[in-house]
C-alpha cells in the first residue's frame, strides 16, 4: 500500500469552525459527465427596469413606492419570514414535538439603484457605501430588545433562488441564534478558553504559514478556500486584526473589504466568464449583550458552480444522507481561483 497522500486519496476533513466532516475524493475529478447542462448566461440589463420591485421610483409588491433613491437602500422585506409582534409561546407537551415562538425582523438591501450591476461591477467607494449600511443596520437591530443574532447575505443568481437580478441582499434578525452560527459560536468559545486565543485568528495564522489554500489578500483581510471547504469555490474572508463585527473595524479596514469583496468576485466571475452565483454572508457576533471576546467576524461565499458556468454542483444522495462530499480538492480549487485576472472577463474586449 503507498503512503497516505490528501491529493489522490479519499479522506475527510473536520471543519474546526462548526466540528462537521466533508469527505474529499479526489480521485474522482477525471469521472466523465453526462449530467445537466445549461447555456452560459450573463444577462444583458437596463440600468433601470419599469417592472423592477427594487429600481428606484417603482412600486414594490406590498404596495409601498420605492423613493428614488441613490446609493444603497434598506426596506422591512414585504414578505418578512420574521414578524416583531409574535405572541410568546411554547408547545412541549411531549418531549419530541417541541415548538417555540420566534420573532424578528426581516429586511431588503438594495446595493445600488442601478439595475444592471453586480458588486463585482460596482466601485470600492460604492460598495464601501453597502458595508458602512450593513454596520449601521446591524448596530440598530443589535439594540432592539429581543434581538440576538443578525444574518446578513446575499442569494445571487436565479440557480440560488433569487428572485431578481437587481443587486440586493437581505438582513434577517432575530430571538435566537441560529443553527450555523451557534455552532460557530460553542467552537470558538471553546477554543478561547484552551488557547487564550481566537480560533479564527490561530486559524489564519497557519493558513498564511501554509499558503497553499490562499486567494487574494490586503492590509486588513485575506481571502482563503477553507481546508474543510464544501462547495467547489467555497471561500472564507478572514480579517488579520481581531475584529467582532463590522463596527469594530476602522474606515481604512471596511475600505479595505470593499476591495477585498470586489477582487473576489471579480474572480469569481472570471473562473467561468458569467455572473457567478453564491449565496454568500458574513457571521458576526450575537447580539445578545455579551462582549464575545470568542468571535471574530468573518464573511463566508458558497457558490454551486463546479466545472463550468453549465455545471453545478447539487448537495444530493449521499450528501443528504451522510455528509458533504467534495471531488476537486480545496487546494486546487484555491490555486484556480489565484490564478484568474482580478482584471474582470467583460471588460477585456
Ligand atoms: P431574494 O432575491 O434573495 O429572494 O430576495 C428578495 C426579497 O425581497 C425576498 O425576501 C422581498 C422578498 O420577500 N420582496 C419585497 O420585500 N418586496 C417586493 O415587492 C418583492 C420582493
Ligand atoms: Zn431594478
Amino acid at each position: 500500500m503507498s503512503v497516505f497522500d490528501s491529493e489522490e486519496h479519499p479522506h475527510r476533513r473536520f471543519n474546526a469552525l462548526t466540528g462537521d466532516w466533508v469527505l474529499v475524493s479526489p480521485h474522482r475529478t477525471q469521472r466523465p459527465w453526462q449530467g445537466k447542462e445549461e447555456p452560459p448566461s450573463r444577462p444583458s440589463l437596463a440600468p433601470y427596469d419599469a417592472g423592477c420591485y427594487l429600481c428606484p421610483g417603482n412600486e414594490r409588491a406590498g404596495g409601498q413606492t420605492n423613493p428614488d433613491y441613490l446609493g444603497p437602500f434598506v426596506f422591512q422585506n414585504d414578505f418578512s419570514a420574521l414578524l416583531p409582534e409574535t405572541p410568546e409561546g411554547r408547545h412541549d407537551d411531549h418531549d419530541l414535538l417541541v415548538a417555540e415562538s420566534e420573532t424578528g425582523i426581516c429586511r431588503v438591501i438594495c446595493f445600488s439603484p442601478r439595475h444592471d450591476l453586480t458588486l463585482p461591477d460596482m466601485s470600492v467607494a460604492e460598495i464601501h457605501a453597502v458595508i458602512d449600511l450593513w454596520a449601521s443596520q446591524y448596530a440598530e437591530l443589535a439594540a432592539i430588545d429581543g434581538i440576538n443574532h443578525v444574518q446578513i447575505f446575499e442569494n445571487k443568481g436565479e440557480i440560488m433562488g433569487c428572485s431578481n437580478p437587481h443587486p440586493h441582499g437581505q438582513i434577517w434578525a432575530q430571538k435566537t441564534v441560529p443553527d450555523e452560527p451557534a455552532k460557530e459560536s460553542a467552537r470558538m468559545l471553546a477554543h478561547l478558553e484552551k488557547t487564550g486565543r481566537t480560533l479564527l485568528g490561530d486559524y489564519l495564522s497557519v493558513e498564511l504559514e501554509r499558503e497553499s489554500r490562499l486567494v487574494c489578500a490586503n492590509d486588513s483581510f485575506v481571502v482563503v478556500v477553507p481546508f474543510w471547504a464544501t462547495w467547489p469555490f467555497e471561500t472564507l474572508i478572514l480579517p488579520r486584526r481581531h475584529v467582532r463585527h463590522l463596527n469594530d473595524m476602522t474606515t481604512a479596514e471596511r475600505g479595505d473589504l470593499a476591495d477585498i469583496i470586489k477582487r473576489l468576485t471579480i474572480g469569481y466571475d472570471n473562473l467561468f466568464e458569467c455572473s457567478f452565483p453564491y449565496s454568500a454572508g458574513m457571521h458576526q457576533s450575537p447580539t445578545d449583550g455579551a462582549e464575545h471576546p470568542e468571535w471574530d467576524w468573518h464573511m463566508h461565499f458558497y457558490p454551486p458552480l463546479l466545472r463550468s458556468a453549465e455545471v453545478k454542483k447539487f448537495m444530493v444522495g449521499y450528501e443528504m444522507l451522510a455528509t458533504p462530499q467534495r471531488d476537486i480538492t480545496p487546494e486546487s480549487s484555491a490555486a484556480r481561483l489565484r490564478a484568474v485576472t482580478e482584471t474582470h472577463y467583460a471588460e477585456h474586449n
